[in-house]
């Protein structure tokens, strides 16, 4: 059904399914089996950018729709995510290689809990009124920003697409979002749930794209006022550099990381989590536990057990249940993932499980651990984005903290201990926007998320993401009679 449904795949702008008006479509490709799924149109950025603007006019009626039915209409765009809830884990799966049972329960519980965390805030949004000196009267009014573009990546394709549009709509923005050109399939059925729930035409627009034509198209556009955008760091710093040369629309950056586990005790636990934080959705995540540094005294133990603990993963068909660990995203990116662990062994860190594709054809990369390894090698600094744990042997504290701020990001990191005074003491060294103790990617709606240093720029989610998609106007007046 999902095959006869998926034939072409067109771009929506106000509520409509258009096809491009430069006649151009691109193919999207199942990973696991390199089969395609369809053709899906591309972009029209300039289109959809002046439907969402017409959308947001003053007087519009979404400009003019009550804040609490604001929260209603994300309310039923989450109920319809419910309803849908098979079909879009199913097409998740299919368009980028993650298991299954990951797409339905982690992929859409985060995106509907989003949508439904916002939908709350969209009637609570509200400015203050300050002590201000002299006879004036100070109010603040928090209002929407504008048109907000999304940049969004192929790694967790609808999460992040509800991590953005979901506290844009709820300030009372119009959004033009742009999904990963390897995975567009989710985005694209959230187009219909959009006219479905009610939303008027223009405040969300999709457009499928590249990179360097949509994505640039977005970032430069005169008329789109902010841009969030999620992938490399590389092309963060483009993005940033379009913004200042167009007309400097604000910018959230949700970029790379390095991140650094330390751990001091709880042994079992920490070889659970530190594990799943590396190779979960087959380590491509910007939160990869990807330097796991070991006090000393207990190395030795934790790699025994990190290579039992991996035996337990399945790989296989994402589609099948039991199947934990899927492929990579495509060709390139795989090479990439390859490249990097031959260097790991030519740079002499220990290959103590996986290290090689598995088969000859296809885009399976063996869960793989590296013990031994050390800080120059390129393992240790560059984001792998691929299923390999990294091990690192550490003798204290403050040795470990300063080998783990060591680095141009600063995203998360976590720490296991079993004494609080520990955990707070490295938690406050730590230079990264996130800090787990004793637990891994422990993410939540409320919990605002985002890096230091060249990690990112801002914060999505939680009461803090909506400074980022409201303007403050303060409102002075003279008072002329004081009683
Ligand atoms: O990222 P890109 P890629 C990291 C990870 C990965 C590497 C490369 O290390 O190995 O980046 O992945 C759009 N102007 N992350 O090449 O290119 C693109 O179309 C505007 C970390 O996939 O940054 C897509 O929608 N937009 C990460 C999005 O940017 C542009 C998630 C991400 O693609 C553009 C993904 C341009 N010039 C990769 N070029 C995370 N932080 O979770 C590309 N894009």
């Amino acid at each position: 059904i999902i095959m006869v449904f998926l034939t072409l795949m067109i771009i929506f702008i106000n509520n409509e399914w258009h096809t491009s008006s430069s006649g151009k479509t691109f193919p999207t490709f199942n990973p696991a089996t390199g089969v395609k799924i369809c053709d899906v149109e591309e972009e029209d950025v300039d289109r959809a950018v002046g439907a969402a603007k017409a959308a947001g006019q003053r007087g519009s009626p979404w400009r003019r729709m009550d804040t609490s039915s604001r929260g209603m209409l994300l309310h039923k765009l989450a109920d319809l995510m419910e309803r849908d809830r098979l079909l879009l884990a199913t097409l998740e799966t299919l368009d980028t290689g993650k298991p299954f049972l990951q797409s339905f329960f982690i992929d859409l519980d985060g995106s509907i809990k989003t949508l439904r965390y916002y939908a709350g805030w969209a009637d609570k949004i509200h400015g203050k009124s300050l002590p201000v000196d002299e006879s004036f009267m100070c109010l603040t009014k928090h209002e929407p920003v504008g048109v907000c573009g999304a940049i969004i990546p192929w790694n967790f394709p609808l999460l992040m697409f509800m991590w953005k549009m979901a506290p844009a709509l709820s300030c009372g923005n119009t959004v033009v979002i742009k999904p990963a050109e390897q995975t567009p399939l989710t985005a694209l059925h959230i187009g219909s749930l959009i006219k479905e729930a009610g939303f008027p035409p223009g405040v969300v627009n999709i457009v499928p794209g590249f990179g360097p034509t949509a994505g640039a198209a977005i970032a430069s556009h005169m008329d789109i006022n902010k841009v969030a955008f999620t992938g490399s760091t590389e092309v963060g710093q483009l993005i940033k550099e379009a913004s200042a040369k167009s007309n400097l629309k604000r910018v959230t950056l949700e970029l790379g990381g390095k991140n650094p586990c330390i751990v001091f005790a709880d042994l079992q636990l920490a070889v659970e989590e530190t594990q799943k934080g590396a190779l979960y959705n087959q380590g491509q995540c910007c939160t990869a536990a990807s330097r796991v540094f070991v006090e000393e005294s207990i190395y030795e133990e934790f790699v025994r057990r990190s290579i039992e603990n991996v035996k337990k993963i399945v790989i296989g068909d994402p589609l099948d249940p039991q199947t934990s660990h899927g492929p990579q995203i495509d060709r390139q990116h795989f090479d990439k993932i390859m490249d990097l662990i031959k260097s790991g062994k030519e740079e002499g860190a220990r290959l103590e499980y996986g290290g090689a594709a598995l088969g000859e054809k296809g885009l399976f990369i063996k869960p793989t651990i590296f013990s031994g390894v050390k800080d120059h090698m390129r393992i240790a600094k560059e984001e792998i984005f691929g299923p390999v744990q990294c091990i690192f042997s550490f003798k204290s504290p403050q040795e470990a903290i300063e080998r783990a701020n060591s680095s141009q990001y600063g995203l998360v990191s976590a720490v296991f201990t079993t004494s609080m005074d520990r955990a707070l003491s490295v938690s406050a060294a730590l230079e990264t926007g996130t800090v787990w103790i004793n637990c891994y990617n422990a993410l939540h709606a409320q919990t605002p998320f985002g890096g230091y240093k060249m990690s990112g720029n801002g914060r999505e989610l939680g009461e803090y993401a909506l400074a980022e998609y409201s303007e403050v106007k303060a409102v002075t007046i003279k008072l002329s009679e004081t009683l």
